[in-house]
């Protein structure tokens, strides 16, 4: 075979957001556009593209293929030696992670816009991760897209078309020297990390029951995205679960239409199920496996900041945990504190990071950081270096298993013992991006200046004194690097407080997000509703950014 270089022209609309670059699938399928992109990828990989191994695969949504196709195509031309991808395109993202470092390779692509929905008319995504299995730090997207805004070639071997999907090894011989593709089942290496960290057989005890105790019901729904073949392998073939424990698990382009997102709203489906109070646990993931959201019987509600913390304070339980150690906690700055007392508690550091999982992974490499989460349905530890939804529902039941507990009372436990942190999350979802800029900018002012600290806001007869206002800051505690403006804090003098950021992974227009936590420790006040108890603090965040005003908005798309 022999490589072409193609003239092309740059785009300027190729800047990765809080995780990867994500566009409506017309906007890839445009001429030039996903090579232009991919061709950014390789060429930051500077000295290191020459002889490289790099990993690919993407969640099944529509257009994964195609592009997985062409990748392989540019990697040929560009002097990549080796391509590990998934058979059909098909890799989670956890999967992914695990595969770079496992195999030690120069990096990966991801093909996945993760949560959004997936079809033609929807959306496309493309993340690199690095050769520590994260999602590629700042200081990479940033060079890519600099690359991208004066790129004016890509290299491509347009006849060698590589069949993904038949397993095996594939050598071709491109401008004279080797290159190979290799077809890899996606999901063993990842059953066999899981069965490393966990213990299966208290795990199958827990699901098939014992003489002593009841079977523990499960339904664990894919939501038709890419973790279904890994559910199927590890509770039904692993765990002995009953085919009737799994649901949606076949990958479908489109995700059957549904909007693979595992909140309240979008696993509406799941909710339901559980509601009937046949089962014990529930759990689902998102399009690309990374996220999860944790059920209890008749659909109690486990918030992701919760989940964290009591995760966090049952690591021992995990046979993973007590070989490693336990380092660090983290999480990112929207997240309510729950966590943060939990570190405390067990007397590890804590940290707070900015939104998306690039701002764990220098962590983990410096043995700082063991367990960390996002409000945003994200838990994860250093197994990877990225958030991993099978194996945050792995540690539920394995805690389970050992605690002899349900999810209600694990979660009641865990109140008593540290208080609670209420929590919600207000999206406005689509919005008129200039707007909401404007909103943005007018908020900040607002905050920001000298005489705001010591302002009493109110509602009714509840009253909150602001502590300190920004725009939150970042510097990496190991490598020094700065994120800046990533988001608007108002912290109060009894802790609570409201964040206010635009989302950086919508494909069009500017979703807002709005994130209230408070904390309370009155035993009497632990069992409340979160929107009660916070409607204080939500009618004052309302008030302050001005949000209907500015989005014309009556109320938020989706509430968590
Ligand atoms: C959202 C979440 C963030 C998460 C990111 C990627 O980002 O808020 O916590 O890390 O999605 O998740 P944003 O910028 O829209 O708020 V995923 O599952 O796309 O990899
Ligand atoms: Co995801």
């Amino acid at each position: 075979f022999r490589s072409s270089t193609v003239h092309t022209k740059p785009f300027d609309d190729q800047k990765p957001g809080t995780s990867g670059l994500r566009k409506k699938v017309k906007v890839f399928q445009q001429k030039n556009y996903t090579e232009n992109f991919v061709q950014a990828i390789l060429n930051s990989l500077g000295d290191e593209l020459k002889g490289s191994v790099l990993v690919l695969g993407g969640d099944g949504r529509y257009y994964v293929k195609d592009a997985a196709k062409l990748i392989v195509k540019m990697c040929a031309a560009n002097g990549v030696k080796k391509v590990i991808v998934g058979q059909h395109g098909i890799v989670s993202t956890p999967a992914v992670s695990n595969l770079i470092r496992k195999r030690n390779t120069t990096g990966g692509i991801i093909l996945t816009a993760s949560h959004n929905p997936g079809g033609p008319d929807q959306d496309f995504g493309i993340k690199f991760n690095t050769k520590n299995g994260g999602p590629a730090p700042d200081s990479v997207t940033t060079e890519i897209f600099n690359i991208t805004v004066r790129l004016d070639s890509y290299n491509i071997v347009p006849d060698l078309d590589c069949d993904i999907d038949t397993l095996g090894v594939n050598t071709y011989t491109v401008d004279g020297k080797e290159f190979v593709v290799e077809v890899i089942d996606s999901v063993a290496d990842y059953v066999s990390l899981m069965k490393d960290i966990f213990d299966f057989s208290s795990l199958r005890d827990l699901l098939k029951g014992t003489e002593s105790r009841d079977p523990f019901r499960v339904l664990i729904n894919s939501l038709n995205g890419v973790t279904g073949p890994y559910v199927r392998e590890i509770f039904v073939n692993e765990l002995g679960a009953g085919e009737s424990s799994i649901v949606n698990t076949k990958p479908l382009e489109d995700f059957g239409g549904l909007h693979p997102d595992p909140n309240l709203t979008y696993a509406a489906e799941l909710v339901s199920a559980l509601k009937e109070g046949v089962h014990d646990f529930g759990a689902a993931f998102d399009g690309d496996g990374d996220r999860n959201m944790i059920l209890g019987k008749n659909a109690f509600f486990v918030t992701p900041s919760d989940s964290l913390a009591v995760l966090g304070s049952h690591l021992r339980h995990i046979p993973y945990f007590r070989i490693e150690g336990v380092k660090g906690f983290a999480r990112s700055m929207p997240t309510a504190g729950a966590i943060d007392r939990v570190a405390n508690a067990v007397g590890v550091d804590f940290y707070e990071v900015p939104t998306g999982w690039k701002y764990f992974g220098s962590l983990m490499d410096a043995s700082r950081l063991s367990l960390c989460g996002e409000e945003s349905f994200g838990t994860g530890s250093d197994h990877i270096r990225e958030k991993d939804g099978i194996w945050a529902a792995l540690a539920w039941l394995q805690i389970i298993a050992c605690e002899k507990k349900s999810v209600e009372e694990l979660l009641i436990s865990h109140w008593k013992r540290f208080g609670r942190n209420f929590f919600t999350r207000y999206d406005y979802e689509n919005c008129n991006a200039d707007d909401c800029a404007r909103m943005m900018h007018k908020l900040e002012q607002t905050v920001t200046s000298p005489a705001y600290v010591g302002t009493q806001l109110s509602h009714k007869n509840k009253s909150y004194v602001v502590k300190l206002a920004d725009n939150f800051h970042y510097e990496d505690p190991v490598d020094g690097s700065i994120a800046a403006r990533q988001g608007i804090r108002l912290l109060f003098e009894d802790g609570s407080r409201i964040i206010v950021r635009l989302s950086g992974t919508g494909s069009s227009g500017a979703t807002v997000r709005i994130y209230i936590d408070s904390y309370e420790k009155d035993e009497n006040l632990l069992l409340g509703d979160a929107q009660v108890v916070l409607s204080p603090l939500i009618n004052i965040a309302l008030d302050v950014t001005e949000i209907k005003i500015h989005t014309g908005r009556e109320a938020p798309t989706v509430i968590t």
